[in-house]
């Protein structure tokens, strides 16, 4: 009974310092990915360590094919659960996951809609304001591949603002290495066309799965902060002490300046 009680606290515990971001997680691979960078924008760095922020919010919806695996994905990152039954999403589901990134509290939406088409209509009338798209395929079925980038043009449409975009390839446990590295070939080139950085996971093992979400949340929260900034005022935003010209044209100029300064109060 003891023995369970202190799997189950160490079980909590390393829940808590997965939800702790505090170094920029990387990509599944640096070359299918559009975002490079090595660590958190400098001027997000710099906010979050000089003001006092509020917790922040995002939203990503998953989508694609019927029975590709997104339930269990959520299941897996959410409840650290895993079923081989298949049980059909009907609509949408939804779950908030806590994170804590650079010290400022991050509340992630995660819906996950239903592949089935009979509930497209229902799960289409959530896509809108996602921050993040997450579209799965099931890497023992191609078609569901082929699929993925119709499912992006359509969660596209109800998104006219920027937004972040995954490409996760699910049930890696299914596959040998030289399968799937096949595979990983064409989701590459796939991946490309959509502008999306690509993730092979494994609900079943939980391989790479909390590596994705914190992925996912690093990246939404960076966008939601340089948002917020760019939108403060156009011509200046105040951080820390310093106050500085923020608008398209000087930008870059002005970033780099902030960047100098703010090496002096990285952790
Ligand atoms: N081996 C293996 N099976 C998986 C994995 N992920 C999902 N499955 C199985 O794939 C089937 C479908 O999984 P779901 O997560 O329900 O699929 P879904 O995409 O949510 O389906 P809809 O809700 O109908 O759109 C289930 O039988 C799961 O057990 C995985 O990583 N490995
Ligand atoms: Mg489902």
């Amino acid at each position: 009974m003891l023995e369970t009680r202190s799997a189950i606290y160490k079980m909590m515990e390393a829940t808590r310092d997965e939800r702790k971001i505090n170094k920029w997680p990387p990509p599944f691979s640096s070359e299918i990915t559009p975002n490079n960078e090595k660590n958190f924008d400098a001027i997000v760095r710099c906010s979050c360590k000089t003001s006092n922020l509020s917790p922040r919010i995002a939203k990503t919806i998953i989508i694609g094919d019927v029975s590709v695996g997104k339930s269990c994905l959520v299941n897996r990152f959410c409840h650290k659960v895993f079923d081989n039954n298949y049980k059909a999403t009907i609509g949408v589901d939804f779950e908030v996951e806590r994170f804590e990134i650079l010290g400022v509290p991050f509340h992630l939406q995660i819906w996950d809609t239903a592949g089935q088409e009979r509930f497209k209509s229902i799960a289409a009338s959530y896509y809108r304001g996602s921050n993040a798209i997450i579209v799965v395929f099931d890497l023992t079925n191609l078609i569901s591949l082929g699929n993925c980038e119709q499912w992006l043009l359509e969660a596209s449409k109800s998104n006219p603002n920027q937004f972040q975009v995954f490409l996760v390839a699910t049930k890696r446990d299914l596959l040998s290495d030289r399968v799937y590295e096949i595979i990983e070939k064409r989701a590459t080139r796939v991946a490309q066309k959509m502008n999306a950085e690509f993730w092979a996971v494994s609900s079943r093992t939980g391989d790479r799965v909390s590596e994705l979400f914190a992925r996912v949340a690093a990246l939404t929260f960076q966008t939601t902060i340089l948002h917020e900034l760019e939108n403060k005022s156009p011509q200046s935003i105040s951080i820390g002490l310093d106050l500085i010209t923020l608008n398209d044209r000087t930008r870059r100029v002005e970033k780099k300046k902030i960047k100098n300064k703010c090496f002096n109060c990285e952790h």
